[in-house]
């Protein structure tokens, strides 16, 4: 009888949140820096920095609507006559759940951006006061019209044209907007975390594994699906954790240091953070590696869960007790001309590789060479000097990451393809971060290796 009352005793109690962490003073840093940069007028504005800086348990909040104002300019610019057809579309269609048809305007020979709209949109939903319905309503039906072209471009291959990473986002975004998409989009989702297609390439699937678990979760908890679909995203949602948990490696983290903040928010979102030990050692890994978030985006997909917050939360801001204190750290100032200064460390010598495995090269190795370059130059610096050598030339196109390599001695990695400049150490460890940030050692070997993924 005892046993029974304080059962139900606990069932009434609410379910534990989740904590920020106890080292919050570094975390703030963190904020602070992230704002530092996102006042930078040079940078593009990102929608996943807003994200950050609106999930954070301080803010600056004139700054924070500052960038907003940035964003909207950004994407209004961007999408530009497409919202426009696409709210004549939906005043049209007037569905609830409508499939979009594919409207007439420029925008439609374009690779889909679902992930990039689902974050705006995300963002939108963070800001308080909440914005106007009329202005989100149009982004919302081209986020649904993405979703269908992201998939209906390759069908026969049972992959969306971006990343199932998009797919999701745009999925969850839609949700936290509590609005509904069409059941073949969740069970496309529910089939691929089914059947492990997460990977991308030999890289890590958690960043992936983890934005679809918190779908998921999302779509749950706001009761968007009929209860045996919801039973079978909680199953899913479960394995997620449970597959996360079992490959958590010896120093805490859940992929590398950069999905391990995705993988956090998983357990935030469903509470169960007080309940898993893996939990508390991923967080006191992540703690110890702040320094890894050099970049504003990844400092921007570090900090929600660094304070405890997850994407689902976004739904629920309580705009009243907003702390209106955090103040900006500047982005260290960039020297004049950097090459004197890395002079002065002396100088290294780097071996440069270019691989391509594919039938449409000739032989496999293409560029074997030794490339002298300032000691604590990035990768980016070695192609640079390794070009300025001669028979080597490249191009790279500039991400919210950085800049991404797209092209190595003339040949270019075909998105439509799904192949990549993939970039590794010899013997053959992929690197966990960009050509800019990277910097090599003297005497290291360096591989691009043209892969697909
Ligand atoms: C999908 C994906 C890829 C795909 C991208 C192609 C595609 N059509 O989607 C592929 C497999 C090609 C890829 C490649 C790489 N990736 Co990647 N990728 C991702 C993933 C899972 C999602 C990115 C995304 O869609 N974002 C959402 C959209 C809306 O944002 P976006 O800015 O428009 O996205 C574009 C860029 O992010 C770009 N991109 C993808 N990866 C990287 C990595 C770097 C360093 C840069 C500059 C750009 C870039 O491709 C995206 C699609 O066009 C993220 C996970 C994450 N947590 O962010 C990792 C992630 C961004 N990738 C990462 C890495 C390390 C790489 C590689 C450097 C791996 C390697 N050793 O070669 C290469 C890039 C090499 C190069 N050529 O410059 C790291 C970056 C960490 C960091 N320090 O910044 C992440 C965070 C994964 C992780 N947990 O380690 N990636």
């Amino acid at each position: 009888m005892w046993l029974l009352l304080a059962l139900l005793q606990a069932s009434l109690l609410p379910a534990q949140l989740c904590e920020a962490p106890e080292q919050g003073a570094a975390v703030r840093v963190l904020s602070s820096r992230l704002l530092g940069l996102a006042m930078d007028p040079a940078r593009d504005p990102d929608p996943s920095v807003y994200l950050a800086l609106r999930l954070a348990s301080d803010h600056n909040l004139q700054e924070e609507k500052h960038y907003l104002g940035r964003l909207r300019d950004a994407f209004q610019h961007r999408y530009g006559r497409s919202l426009q057809a696409a709210g004549q579309l939906h005043a049209a269609h007037h569905a609830q759940d409508a499939v979009a048809t594919k409207p007439n305007t420029s925008a439609e020979a374009e690779w889909p951006e679902t992930g990039r709209l689902a974050l705006y949109l995300l963002g939108l939903r963070a800001t308080c006061p909440p914005p106007e319905h009329s202005h989100q309503r149009s982004l919302v039906t081209w986020l649904k019209y993405y979703l269908e072209e992201d998939w209906s471009g390759s069908r026969r291959h049972g992959h969306p044209l971006t990343s199932f990473y998009q797919y999701g986002l745009g999925v969850l975004a839609l949700c936290v907007h509590r609005k509904r998409v069409r059941e073949e989009v969740i069970r496309r989702l529910l089939a691929a975390e089914h059947h492990a297609k997460f990977r991308h390439g030999n890289g890590s699937a958690t960043d992936t594994e983890a934005v679809v678990a918190l779908a998921f979760a999302c779509l749950k908890r706001e009761k968007l699906v009929g209860a045996g679909l919801a039973a079978e995203l909680r199953e899913a949602k479960h394995q997620v954790k449970k597959r996360m948990v079992e490959a958590q490696s010896e120093d805490g983290f859940f992929g590398n240091v950069y999905s391990t903040p995705w993988a956090l928010q998983v357990f935030i979102a469903t509470n169960t953070c007080g309940t898993h030990s893996a939990y508390s050692k991923a967080m006191a890994a992540l703690l110890e590696n702040l320094d890894a978030f050099s970049t504003a985006a990844t400092m921007a997909q570090a900090l929600p869960a660094l304070h405890g917050r997850s994407y689902l939360d976004i739904g629920s801001m309580h705009c009243e007790e907003e702390l209106d204190t955090l103040t900006p750290i500047d982005p260290a100032p960039l020297p004049i001309d950097p090459a004197p200064l890395l002079e002065a460390w002396g100088n290294m010598t780097v071996r440069l590789v270019v691989e391509c495995p594919e039938p449409r090269c000739h032989q496999g190795r293409l560029y074997d060479q030794q490339v002298p370059a300032p000691a604590g130059a990035s990768l980016l610096d070695v192609l640079r000097a390794a070009a300025a050598q001669g028979d080597f030339t490249f191009e790279t196109q500039e991400t919210l990451l950085g800049p991404y390599l797209t092209r190595v001695l003339g040949l270019e990695a075909q998105q439509q393809k799904r192949s990549y400049w993939q970039l590794l150490t010899a013997p053959s460890t992929s690197l966990q971060m960009g050509v800019a940030e990277y910097r090599p050692h003297d005497g290291e070997t360096l591989i691009l290796r043209l892969t697909h993924w």
